[in-house]
């Protein structure tokens, strides 16, 4: 059986080492943190992922899994650190997967695989994590093999999307690429699965974010756009879709997460041309003070130390993770306006910009509720009952999810980003 040690238990490493694990491999998940070790011994996954309890549970009784904080040998590493945005010269910030080479050099031996999964700048194996490797006193290629396989699958439904979706493997050998191939075939299907070059696969990623991040853009652009026009975005996307080779994402309060905001600033990192991608970034990170500038429109000039109400702080819908969230950007710069800033989201359990209150607590004396995450719960929200407990009743609903004729019944100023039509029949 294939023995695996997986470096970085978070929400990509996690579910990847349990898939192994429940899928014929002896799987050893390393993680820094004890605290994340214990958690996962007693079978509690750290954050929440659809299916995860269940996946651990069934990889500690198999004894298939074992959580540590030591690397160990095994047939195959495979490294699913963070790559966070050095925020200081917007460039991946590869120190972690450098560390996670570090830590496996010393365990290192003939006809092993690493295997990269984090999500690194173009040339970065061959250039960065080989070097770091041959310390091992073994040669990339010959003694040991090198490949990096980008994870695409999307937070609240990674586990579906880790055994469904298309893999791109790439190894800077084609031995290693079709060792790697042999080992994913346990739980991806065989015709789901390409081979390449690591260099292409390192870029692929990054394109699919990057195309993603521009069409978020092209969205806001048009938002702002129909804002200045008089017309509903909302309504001119919807019938721009109907056209069968038209897709438009849909607007919003700005771009969060660990992947679409940050991944296209490795491919800038990498070329003098990427000026559209560029731009792109900079439409969606300026959409939390856009939004901000509609909630001083509602509000108007008479509104003195204005209270809002923060719904949802989680960087998208239906998600615990605020890494990256457009919401921690409004409240910085609405605190900065002097705004008393109060928030409610009931999917998160802890949040770096500001404590996370009761809906009551969160609405009471409040001039104006802004949605910025579009979880379904928010749905359930009563407009009367929260009427009731505000100052004044706005509504800024900066993704066009809430029942705007039960908020206006309910005696609500109504305001969804992007629709400045007025009624004309
Ligand atoms: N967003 C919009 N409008 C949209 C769609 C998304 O404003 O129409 C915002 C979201 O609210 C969020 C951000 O964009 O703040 C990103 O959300 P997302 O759902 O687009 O993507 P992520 O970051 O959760 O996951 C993406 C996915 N990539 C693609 O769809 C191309 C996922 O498949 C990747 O695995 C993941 O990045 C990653 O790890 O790279």
């Amino acid at each position: 059986m294939d023995k695996i040690c997986v470096l970085g238990l978070g929400y990509i490493g996690l579910p990847t080492a349990l898939l192994f694990a429940t899928h014929n491999a002896k799987v050893v998940g390393v993680d820094i943190n004890p605290k994340v070790v214990s958690s996962l011994k007693k079978g509690k996954p750290h954050f929440e992922e659809k299916g995860l309890p269940e996946l651990l549970k069934e990889a500690l009784e198999k004894k298939a899994f074992v959580p540590s904080t030591e690397v160990v040998e095994a047939d195959a590493f495979i490294i699913c650190v963070q790559t966070p945005l050095d925020k200081e010269y917007h460039v991946a910030d590869l120190a972690y997967v450098v560390k996670g080479c570090e830590m496996i050099v010393p365990h290192l031996k003939k006809g092993d695989m690493v295997i990269i999964e984090s999500t690194i700048s173009p040339g970065s194996s061959e250039n960065l994590f080989r070097i770091t490797l041959e310390k091992s006193g073994l040669k990339a290629g010959k003694d040991f093999y090198l490949i990096h396989t980008p994870e695409r699958a999307i937070p609240g439904n990674t586990i579906y999307e880790m055994i469904n979706n298309h893999r791109v493997i790439g190894g800077l050998t084609k031995e290693g690429t079709e060792k790697a191939r042999q080992l994913y075939e346990k739980f991806v299907p065989k015709d789901k699965i390409h081979c390449t070059d690591a260099k292409t696969a390192e870029i692929v990623k990054l394109m699919e974010n990057t195309f993603r991040d521009l069409n978020i853009a092209l969205a806001n652009e048009f938002a702002i756009m129909s804002e200045e026009l008089g017309i509903d975005v909302w309504e001119a996307i919807k019938y721009a879709n109907l056209h069968p080779r038209v897709d438009i994402l849909r607007p919003g309060p700005g771009v969060g997460g660990h992947c679409i905001a940050i991944d296209p600033w490795f491919l800038v990192e990498t070329s003098l041309n990427a000026q559209l991608i560029q731009m792109a970034r900079s439409i969606n990170d300026s959409m939390p003070f856009y939004t901000l500038r509609l909630t001083k429109q509602i509000l108007g000039r008479e509104t003195e130390f204005p209270v809002i109400t923060i719904l949802g702080v989680a960087y998208k819908g239906n998600v615990d993770d605020t890494r990256e969230t457009p919401a921690l950007k409004y409240i910085h710069l609405a605190e900065k306006y002097g705004m008393q800033i109060k928030i409610h989201d009931p999917l998160c359990k802890d949040f770096e910009g500001g404590e996370l209150l009761s809906l009551e607590e969160a609405v009471k004396d409040s001039d104006c509720i802004v949605l910025i995450t579009d979880h379904n719960i928010f749905k359930e929200v009563d407009p009367e009952v929260v009427g009731k407990l505000m100052r004044k009743k706005n509504l800024l609903d900066a993704r066009n999810i809430l029942d705007h004729k039960k908020w206006k019944k309910a005696g609500f100023n109504v305001k969804v980003l992007g629709n400045n039509k007025r009624n004309y029949f």
